[in-house]
């Protein structure tokens, strides 16, 4: 009787050698120091990990559930069944292995969703800064020289953008769902967020935290241009101030 267990342990054991050893070989996705990491590859490949991982589980979960319902079933009318006495170890194994398939799977991922995170709030040193001020209902985002945006925020294609936002009235989250990044602004503390548009062109900006009756319409844009253009536009805006307040 104890020996039908033996094809589900060997089961779960493989499972979980098979979560370790590809543990160890992601070793590889992570940038070497000095290179801009790509937080949305980070993102994708994370997410993808934890598909495929809860997909296996279900599967996993659902053929020993189909296989104690196909064993353990009611052969005759008024059978009774009596429960199958473990050995210490069959025990142990029972409780311990499914554990350490489990929590392996749960404290790899953990891990890398923590390496993740420290890539999230690290921005390169290298970044471009700009100023985020949130407001009902408006993203003003706020350059050198005082040049001043609402709602399209610019930037230089090929360099790590640093957001630095607070807000004016109150919680909005600066959400750019392209780039995979999102931070709540609020009055009376700064927060940033840190993105990598490598090409040029436009994407999403929305407001992430409900903040008020036009909430869904706080909307907006990134327009990442060609490092020239974006130059000599801010040139064009700086020098359109010193003109209007001269
Ligand atoms: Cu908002």
């Amino acid at each position: 009787m104890r020996r039908r267990f033996y094809p589900l342990l060997s089961l779960l054991m493989v499972f979980g050698l098979a979560g370790l050893s590809s543990a160890q070989s992601e070793g590889g996705h992570y940038p070497t120091a000095g290179a801009i990491p790509d937080i949305v590859e980070g993102y994708n490949h994370l997410w993808r990990e934890v598909m495929i991982d809860i997909t296996i589980i279900g599967i996993l979960f659902a053929l020993v559930t189909l296989y104690f319902l196909f064993a353990y079933r009611r052969k005759r009318p008024n059978q009774e069944g009596k429960p199958v006495k473990l050995s210490k170890a069959a025990m142990l194994g029972w409780a311990f292995i499914p554990i350490f398939v489990f929590m392996a799977d749960d404290l790899y991922l953990g891990a890398k969703g923590w390496t993740l995170w420290n890539t999230y709030r690290t921005p390169p040193e290298n970044a471009y800064e700009i100023q985020l001020e949130s407001a009902m209902w408006s993203w003003k985002f706020k350059y050198a020289g005082g040049v001043e945006t609402y709602n399209e925020l610019r930037v230089p294609a090929g360099k790590p953008i640093l957001v630095r936002m607070t807000s004016a009235d109150t919680i909005h989250s600066l959400f750019i769902p392209d780039f995979k990044v999102k931070e709540d602004s609020m009055p009376g503390r700064v927060t940033y967020l840190w993105f990598y548009p490598k090409e040029v062109g436009e994407h999403l900006i929305t407001c992430a935290e409900y903040c008020g009756m036009l909430h869904s319409n706080m909307s907006g844009k990134v327009i990442a241009m060609e490092q020239g253009a974006f130059d000599s536009w801010l040139a064009s805006e700086q020098a359109a101030l010193t003109e209007g307040g001269a």
